[in-house]
């Protein structure tokens, strides 16, 4: 009888734990609608930065992967091929709780911008959890905190028209 629950809860373990990895990967769409999922361990593996940034008035150091080396590692690529039509691209980053936000390409493009917006995963040097993470954009300089989305699930690149 023993065995077999213990059985039963190995195997309810197999069942879940793939399904929790999974759901904590970010799914990126590109403009061709092609999406290719990131987990936490190829995010681990990106160049990481550290970023000095004021939460609601209080000092936070923030560590990430700068948003232009997480799009450029499923191939949306920046720099010299960001101009022309491509300019009216945005990236729409949707949230575990249905909050949504969406930033100009532009604006993670080093070329443009005058900050590096990133993929945060630490905090004063503790990795995110609960509501903030694993996953929450910081996008240092802001005023207002609105678009540092918390719990990123995917990010997809959409064309204005
Ligand atoms: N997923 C998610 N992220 C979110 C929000 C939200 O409702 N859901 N609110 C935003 C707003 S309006 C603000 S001001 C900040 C608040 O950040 P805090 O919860 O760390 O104080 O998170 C932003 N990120
Ligand atoms: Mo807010």
């Amino acid at each position: 009888m023993r065995n077999r629950t213990s059985c039963l809860m190995i195997l309810g373990l197999c069942l879940v734990v793939p399904a929790a990895l999974h759901a904590q990967a970010i799914q990126i769409t590109s403009d061709q609608g092609h999406t290719t999922s990131l987990n936490p361990e190829q995010i681990a593996k990106l160049p990481h930065v550290t970023v000095n940034a004021t939460d609601h008035d209080t000092p936070a150091q923030f560590e990430g992967v700068p948003m232009a080396a997480v799009l450029g590692a499923v191939g949306i690529t920046l720099g010299d091929t960001l101009r022309g039509e491509r300019l009216t691209e945005v990236l729409l980053i949707e949230a575990a709780d249905g909050y949504k936000v969406v930033f100009a390409l532009a604006e993670f493009d080093p070329a443009f911008a005058p900050r590096e917006i990133i993929l945060a995963d630490k905090r004063d040097g503790k990795p995110l959890t609960g509501k903030e993470g694993p996953f929450r954009i910081v996008a240092p300089g802001d005023k207002r905190q609105a678009r540092w989305i918390r719990q990123v699930t995917g990010m997809k690149v959409v064309v204005v028209k």
